[in-house]
């Protein structure tokens, strides 16, 4: 099933022959290009460089790779590009070669039957299944809290839709049949801390959400191979949740009979045990659970904020919304300062994990506008017209304006 062909796209799609070697650094790997961008925040300054299978993409950090969508991307479509989709790791040691001949997955802890899978059982064993679904960081937007907060500093391209390939999770599980004392599944992948001091980067999903049939291994995005840097060859994903969950390079599954003891599962992702997950700006909470679905999103993608328009002509105005899983049934538009919204026409439907299109026009005359965006999923659910703060930069979701002059 995994022929040479497939094995020789991969290895282009990751940059042609020699990952290792180029991975290691941004000056190897990474061509600098001349152009920078600035996110609107302090401190926005931003390299856009190039990595193996990646068109430019706003640079957050080199060691790991991290890097943000540059915004204009959202208006290419609703599906985002393999070589525009964001990247983020936690590790520096990601890996930098792997051989999809020899790739395995254990399957392992409470099973009656331990699994070591390659990637040909994945593809010929099960029956594959596709899902549309947005990947979306905890920390997407995060440079635009006030006051600002520790963590990597984003503005809002730590997101990404695309239609991934691969198999059920529960097929796997249910294969190697799940113990009655399990409570939790963990993922591991390959990349690991550099110094043995930094704990590993793991994740776990309680036992019935892991069985759910829509978590899913997926060994293609968007009709090919995964790129390198989003997980090559395999990766967890997790529709509606947050990209914690999404592990990379995803090689080990241990089904757990006590909640898995991780930093990143305790410590990190974690927000605020209330209604709103948020706290009053510069508190801590006081109790806290593991970060989970994703709240209600919308951004206009046709106009960039500052831009000029013509006063009185029509102006068209599209952008896409979503949310943890539900759907999204309404999206308004608002240019008188939220005081009245009118509904957009929605695009078509790839799912209820996908980025919906909106689009809807507007005429401004002359002066200065803002135009707001809101959107409302099935269950009611909307966007805040205030930010919302809480101490990790975790799930902004408030009504986005885009500030326009009419002339
Ligand atoms: N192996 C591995 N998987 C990982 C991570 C990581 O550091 N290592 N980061 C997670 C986080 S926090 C996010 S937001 C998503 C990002 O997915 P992407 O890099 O494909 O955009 O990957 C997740 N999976
Ligand atoms: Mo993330």
């Amino acid at each position: 099933m995994l022929d040479r062909r497939q094995v020789l796209r991969s290895a282009r799609n990751a940059g042609a022959a020699g990952l290792g070697a180029g991975l290691i650094g941004r000056s190897s790997l990474a061509a600098l290009a001349a152009d920078t961008v600035t996110l609107p925040f302090a401190n926005g300054e931003r390299s856009l460089v190039t990595y193996p299978g990646k068109r430019p993409l706003i640079e957050l950090t080199a060691r790991p790779p991290q890097l943000e969508t540059p915004f204009a991307v959202f208006n290419e479509g609703i599906i985002t590009s393999n070589d525009a989709f964001f990247v983020r790791y936690h590790l520096a040691d990601i890996p930098l070669s792997i051989d999809p001949d020899t790739y395995r997955i254990d399957v392992k802890g409470r099973v009656n039957t331990p699994l070591s899978l390659s990637l040909q059982d994945l593809k010929t064993a099960y029956d594959a299944i596709e899902i549309v679904a947005v990947n979306q960081c905890s920390g997407n937007s995060r440079g635009l809290f006030e006051p600002r907060l520790a963590g990597g500093q984003l503005a809002n391209g730590a997101m990404g839709n695309a239609r991934w390939k691969g198999i059920p999770l529960k097929a796997i599980l249910d294969k190697a049949g799940v113990q009655s004392s399990a409570v939790q599944v963990a993922f591991n992948g390959l990349d690991g801390p550099v110094v043995p001091q930094t704990p590993d980067f793991m994740k776990a999903l309680e036992i019935d959400h892991a069985r759910d049939g829509e978590v899913m291994i997926a060994y293609e995005m968007n009709g090919d191979d995964l790129p390198w840097l989003n997980g090559f060859p395999v990766r967890l994903i997790v529709p509606g949740y947050y990209g914690t969950y999404w592990v990379k390079h995803l090689n080990e599954i241990t089904v757990l009979d006590k909640p898995l003891d991780s930093f990143w599962m305790t410590t990190a992702y974690r927000i605020p045990a209330n209604a709103c997950a948020c706290t009053e700006p510069g508190k801590p909470a006081s109790t806290t659970v593991p970060i989970g679905r994703y709240n209600v999103r919308s951004f206009l993608t046709n106009v960039a904020d500052g831009a000029r328009v013509k006063a009185g002509a029509e102006l068209p105005l599209r952008g896409i919304a979503f949310d943890g899983g539900y759907g999204i049934t309404d999206v308004a538009v608002s240019v008188d300062g939220g005081a009245s919204w009118h509904s957009a026409e929605l695009g078509e439907n790839l799912g209820k994990y996908s980025f919906r299109e909106w689009k809807t026009a507007v005429k401004l005359p002359a002066g200065q506008h803002a135009i707001l965006v809101r959107a409302i999923n099935r269950i009611g659910e909307s966007q805040p017209s205030e930010p919302l703060w809480n101490p990790a930069g975790y799930m902004r979701n408030v009504v986005e304006t885009t500030r326009v002059t009419a002339a």
